[in-house]
């Protein structure tokens, strides 16, 4: 039995958006929680397992298994034959695990030191680059393809989208990235579920 622990129009909503894009709802039992916002609303909840009370968190058969790009490389090795799946064996799985753990270990600290004006100091710069660094990885990834992998749409893209539906501000200025964000953003996986957040 799989649970998915979600608080619409948060990080959640990308492995909302993964399941969907997959067509595996009926076979995930999806538990709406509380979290504690940056406005103040909000609070943790209790009936969040997560250690820290955020969101997304998938229990597995009881095993509970947090942060997006582990849930996203965890959901295709699950489920091998859904649409969008990029499963072990898979000629993309290489590209699809570099893009998950380039996310969460570089693309999302460089947006979050841009917005927290911390993204100057030379430790950052040398552990993470910048926003123009990140955008040219993107630009190259994307040249002659619609999405990061050459087979086509994956969650790499939801979750490197991700950011910039929050905030579409933070987009590199570009009109290969800004067109791939746009193509992702208007699928309609993408939209029923940004419809039934807002719900
Ligand atoms: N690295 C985690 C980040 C999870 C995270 O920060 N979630 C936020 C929601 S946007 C949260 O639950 N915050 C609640 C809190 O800070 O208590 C991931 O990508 O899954």
């Amino acid at each position: 039995m799989i649970t998915f622990f979600h608080s619409p129009n948060s990080r959640s909503s990308t492995v909302a958006m993964a399941i969907e894009e997959m067509g595996i709802s009926a076979e995930i039992e999806t538990k709406i929680v509380t979290v504690s916002r940056q406005d103040g609303s909000g609070g943790p909840d209790a009936d969040n397992p997560h250690p820290e009370h955020k969101v997304p968190a998938l229990a597995v058969d009881g095993v509970l298994v947090t942060e997006r790009a582990a849930i996203l490389a965890l959901l295709s090795e699950l489920y091998p034959d859904a649409p969008t799946a990029i499963p072990p064996g898979h000629p993309d799985r290489g590209p699809f695990l570099m893009w998950l753990a380039y996310y969460a270990g570089v693309a999302e600290p460089l947006i979050m030191g841009m917005v927290c004006e911390v993204a100057d100091n030379p430790v950052w710069v040398t552990t993470y680059r910048d926003m123009p660094a990140m955008a040219a990885r993107l630009e190259a990834a994307l040249e002659g393809r619609d999405y990061l992998l050459e087979t086509g749409f994956s969650a790499a893209d939801l979750l490197m989208a991700s950011p910039f539906q929050w905030n579409r501000d933070w987009l590199p200025k570009s009109p290969v990235i800004e067109a791939w964000f746009e193509r992702v953003t208007a699928r309609p996986a993408v939209q029923a579920v940004i419809a039934r957040d807002n719900a």
